[in-house]
């Protein structure tokens, strides 16, 4: 196991006008003097230790931490469809902090291993492993080799997914559900929730689990409103098992759509962040979170697009809609929501405004239904044997 043997402090809190705040000192304790602590002995990093006195417990901090317990190694962060766009970029930034492990989750090993080495990261700071989310046996033996490897679980990031916008029939999972919410949404919903254990015994300072949503899946947004417009409906189409046999492709239940199917299955994960933190951020003290990176408009997400989008996507979101963000900055956004300890509250949708400062953004009224949520749960559960 790839562990170094440098100190993080433990965070500690104070209580700032009646509001439990981490302090910037602490921040810099836990997240920032650890580099100090990695390159240049453990010193600079036990000053700190001694400084800190009083604690109070806040949500996102476990146990471990609060009682001064020295945690030895880097952060263990796991990273779904890390070979390629937001996934690469978020994973290379990870790593050249020289504070996180990073698993690259990934469903073609040896595309993910020569991005890892172009993208120029370090062999010690990551390590490849299959993942298919098209097939919910792969996620269970996913999870298996994971534990099998004895790393601890301190962050997971479900950022892979397709988008299969030129698509006039649906395609299946290996279990048989549409392809895009198959992907996007049901197999990150299994893995959540296997790996949400491993989460619990992590000692880290603040572990989070993280879920990719999308402007696109919000209708309170122009970007949302652009046709086909995300709606999950009743869910019906899901309840009948999302097959196009006995039930429709579509969760709605209506005719195939890929674009809107790639749409709605951004409102799934939205959706599964918030049911997430309402069923165990309180219990488990985990941060869930999900956010809009910006439009990532250069990345492989867009390959089944005809061309001519390929071709004007990119100056469209850069000149007219400013939407634009480049993969590197997409990828820092990403990384911020991993580790940053200002980013470290729970069932936040996080957005990054023109000068990339980030910000509680707001939900669409569809994207935040509570009674949706409990029912998407409910209805996932099933479909991946959980229930
Ligand atoms: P990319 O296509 O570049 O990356 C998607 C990743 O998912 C790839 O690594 C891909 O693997 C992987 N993947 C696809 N199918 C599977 C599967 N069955 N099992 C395992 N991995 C799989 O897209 P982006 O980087 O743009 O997208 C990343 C995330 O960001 C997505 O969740 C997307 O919804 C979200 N997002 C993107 C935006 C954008 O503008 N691009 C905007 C808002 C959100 P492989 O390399 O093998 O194909
Ligand atoms: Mg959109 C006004 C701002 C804005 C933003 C931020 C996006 C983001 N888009 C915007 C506007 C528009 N788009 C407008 C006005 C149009 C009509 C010309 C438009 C069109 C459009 C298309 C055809 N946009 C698209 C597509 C896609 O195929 C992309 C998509 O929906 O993928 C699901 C897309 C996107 N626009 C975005 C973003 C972030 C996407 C891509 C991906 C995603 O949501 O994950």
């Amino acid at each position: 196991m790839a562990l170094q043997a440098c100190y993080l402090p433990s965070p500690l809190l104070a209580r700032k006008e009646g509001k439990v705040k981490e302090t910037a000192f602490l921040g810099a304790s836990v997240f920032e003097h650890h580099k100090s602590g990695l390159h240049r002995g453990v010193n600079a990093s036990v000053g700190v230790v001694k400084a800190q006195t009083t604690a109070v417990a806040a949500p996102g901090l476990n146990q471990a931490s609060l009682q001064g317990k020295k945690v030895l190694r880097k952060g263990v962060v796991v990273v779904t469809g890390a070979s390629s766009g937001l996934g690469l970029a978020t994973a290379k930034a990870l790593a050249e902090t020289g504070k996180w492990h990073v698993i690259m989750a990934c469903r073609d090993f040896l595309k993910a291993e020569k991005a890892a080495q172009s993208a120029g990261m370090a062999k010690e700071s990551y390590t490849v492993m299959h993942l298919d989310l098209a097939s919910l046996d792969s996620v269970r033996q996913f999870v298996h080799n994971f534990r099998q490897s004895e790393r601890p679980l301190d962050v997971l990031v479900c950022n892979a997914a397709i988008y299969r916008p030129t698509a006039r029939t649906p395609t299946y999972t290996a279990d048989g559900y549409e392809m895009s919410v198959g992907v996007n949404h049901l197999g990150h919903f299994l893995l959540a929730n296997l790996l949400l254990e491993d989460l619990k015994k992590s000692d880290y300072p603040s572990r989070r689990l993280i879920i990719l949503g999308s402007i696109t899946g919000n209708t309170n947004t122009l970007a949302g409103n652009v046709p086909p417009k995300a709606g999950l409906g009743d869910l019906r189409g899901l309840a009948g098992g999302l097959n196009g046999r006995n039930s429709s492709a579509m969760i709605d239940g209506g005719d195939f759509d890929g674009a809107k199917a790639y749409k709605d299955s951004k409102i799934c994960n939205m959706l599964t962040m918030q049911e997430f933190h309402r069923r165990f951020h309180e219990e488990t003290g985990i941060t869930f979170a999900s956010l809009y990176p910006g439009c990532i408009a250069t990345t492989g997400l867009f390959r089944e697009h005809i061309p001519l989008f390929r071709l004007l996507f990119p100056p469209f979101q850069r000149f007219i809609t400013k939407g634009f963000v480049s993969e590197e900055e997409s990828g820092r956004r990403l990384a911020q929501v991993v580790s940053d300890p200002s980013l470290v509250k729970s069932g936040v949708y996080w957005s990054w405004n023109k000068d990339s400062a980030s910000f509680e953004n707001q939900l669409s009224q569809e994207a935040s239904d509570t009674a949706k949520a409990r029912k998407l749960w409910e209805v996932s559960e099933k479909l991946v044997g959980l229930a």
